[in-house]
């Protein structure tokens, strides 16, 4: 049913031209005319040689790494040409880096949520841009959420999006949930609902978060989900070396006009790492979607960051995406 595509990873760090390490979590649409990227790159100071070093055991820790995000273009959705330099990175006393890019087309432009690691905690933002050179940020929340998504359209006259705060204290353990808000500007964000938590997805023991942006179908939003399961007691090793938890994406139906009702989801994970390049790499067993396409054809393209490593693609049609979806309860 869900075709992973036989020329994955689709982009990783040997495809850019400029120093890269780990490119991954991409945010993919479809944009006048061409599909557009934008990727994460983490990167050390000495691209290849710091993790040949780390790999053979002559680091005790993994080399620090920068990250900037990265432009690519392409006809088919399939191959990639990467623009010559990065063209997004953002670095001061109080911003570390931004990363994790998701890109919505609304009304005809371009808008990119990201993740921002500063020194007082993770904000969530949302930028428009024009050419993906230069991005104007509109909106930043308080600290700590991320994973925002932004709907294409509007729904009851307002901006909608998915997004996930942190943490719960009195929850007694941790555990995230996901959520959305509104906004009559995509500058002022309220209305703020819970979507889906964690325990009610059967496959995550730990966190869940939105994913790639929505699509549009008429049974509903379709959308994929990220989804952890953490088992402290197995050491699923990677270059990370200290990784326990298992990244899957899930897949959940919400509501044509009101968006905070789940109305269909699949009861397994819509993707599990299976793969070398999603079992092997910086961190082990990780699946991290961050682009859907919908083609004329039916076709679901499903873009998703593969084991913090690689960039990869699945495919499937949207008929059968909805079969998965059934009743939440
Ligand atoms: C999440 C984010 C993602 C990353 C994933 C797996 O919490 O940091 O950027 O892909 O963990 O490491």
């Amino acid at each position: 049913m869900l075709k992973r595509h036989p020329l994955n990873p689709v982009l990783q760090a040997s495809n850019i031209p400029y120093g890269a390490s780990l490119i991954f979590n991409a945010g993919v649409a479809k944009y006048q005319g061409r599909y557009v990227m934008l990727f994460r790159n983490d990167y050390c100071k000495h691209p290849e040689s710091d993790w040949q070093d780390y790999r053979a055991g002559k680091l005790d820790r993994h080399p620090p790494f920068e990250t900037s995000l990265g432009f690519a273009t392409s006809a088919d959705g399939i191959s990639w040409e990467v623009a010559p330099a990065p063209c997004w990175k953002m670095r001061t006393d109080e911003i570390l880096r931004v990363y994790d890019p998701r890109i919505t087309i609304l009304d005809g432009a371009a808008y990119v949520c990201f993740a921002m690691d500063t020194r007082h905690g993770v904000r969530g933002g949302i930028a428009k841009t024009e050419d993906f050179s230069s991005f104007e940020i509109l909106s930043l929340s308080t600290p700590d959420n991320r994973n925002m998504v932004l709907f294409p359209e509007k729904i009851g006259g307002n901006f909608f999006r998915l997004e996930r705060p942190f943490t719960v204290y009195s929850r007694g353990t941790d555990r995230f949930d996901l959520w959305s808000g509104t906004s009559p500007d995509l500058r002022y964000w309220g209305d703020h609902a819970l979507v889906l938590a964690v325990e009610n997805v059967p496959f995550a023991n730990d966190k869940i978060g939105p994913a790639a942006p929505p699509i549009k179908t008429p049974k509903g939003w379709l959308t994929t989900f990220h989804s952890v399961y953490r088992d402290n007691t197995v050491n699923l090793g990677g270059w990370e070396r200290t990784w326990h938890k298992r990244y899957d994406a899930g897949l959940m139906l919400l509501d044509l006009n009101d968006p905070t009702k789940v109305i269909g989801m699949s009861k397994t994970p819509l993707l599990t790492p299976e793969t070398p390049y999603e079992k092997v790499g910086f961190r082990n067993d990780v699946i991290f979607p961050g682009g859907m396409v919908l083609e004329d054809s039916g076709e679901v393209k499903i873009y998703y960051g593969a084991a913090d490593t690689v960039e990869a693609l699945a495919t499937a049609h949207v008929d059968d995406l909805l079969a998965l979806c059934t009743s939440p309860k």
